[in-house]
């Protein structure tokens, strides 16, 4: 068991919101049950612990309150264990600059996904998808300046980025190859991008 008591993630296998969450309670070896929501049927648990949202991920542990929101749990963890995989850097201004990224994933990059998808006419489809790989651009121009010729956001090792933006690759790939476009491209010119 955790110094945190036993913890309970409530969650769906196939969420990118509650797979991130998995990452870093992996990475930093911290054990949790895991409970399956049914979202046509939530759990009284989900309900009362995530009243505003009721959505998951929600990570509930010994008497604290629950904590909800995928990057909220993920700076939690970071906080109580800060010495098992450390996933942001030391200093206050990098960190910032980190979340800014985190940011523009969760509200910039990834919510066009479900526009996409609801999107039904061809034109609105091909503006959408345009619009992904510009930003899908500044995301790998942001990797190329963190990692540093390294193979991750985090350097040698996964850090906050690599887990925030990994968690989506598989919805990525497979939205990418329904709609028939290809997010990361090796043959794609970017490198005018002006970012930094
Ligand atoms: N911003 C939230 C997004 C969480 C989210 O969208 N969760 C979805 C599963 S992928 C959910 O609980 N959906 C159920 C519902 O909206 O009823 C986070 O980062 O935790």
């Amino acid at each position: 068991m955790s110094e945190m008591g036993e913890i309970k993630l409530l969650g769906a296998a196939a969420s990118p919101f509650v797979n991130r969450v998995q990452f870093v309670l992996n990475l930093k070896s911290i054990k949790y049950e895991f409970m399956e929501e049914d979202f046509d049927n939530k759990s009284e648990l989900l309900l009362t612990s995530n009243p505003v949202f009721k959505r998951v991920p929600v990570l509930i542990h010994s008497n604290k309150p629950p904590v909800c929101e995928s990057l909220i749990i993920i700076d939690y963890l970071e906080e109580t264990h800060p010495d098992v995989h450390k996933l942001l850097p030391s200093d206050p201004a990098d960190r910032a600059v980190i979340r800014f990224w985190a940011y523009y994933i969760d509200n910039e990059f990834f919510p066009l996904y479900g526009r996409l998808r609801k999107t039904p006419d061809k034109e609105g489809k091909e503006a959408l998808k345009k619009q992904i790989i510009e930003r899908s651009q500044v995301l790998e121009k942001t990797f190329v300046k963190f990692s540093n010729g390294k193979p991750y956001f985090g350097g040698d090792d996964v850090g906050y980025l690599d887990v925030v933006l990994g968690c989506f690759l598989g919805w990525t790939k497979f939205v990418g190859n329904y709609n028939n476009f290809k997010i990361l491209d090796e043959v794609r010119q970017w490198r005018n991008l002006k970012l930094f």
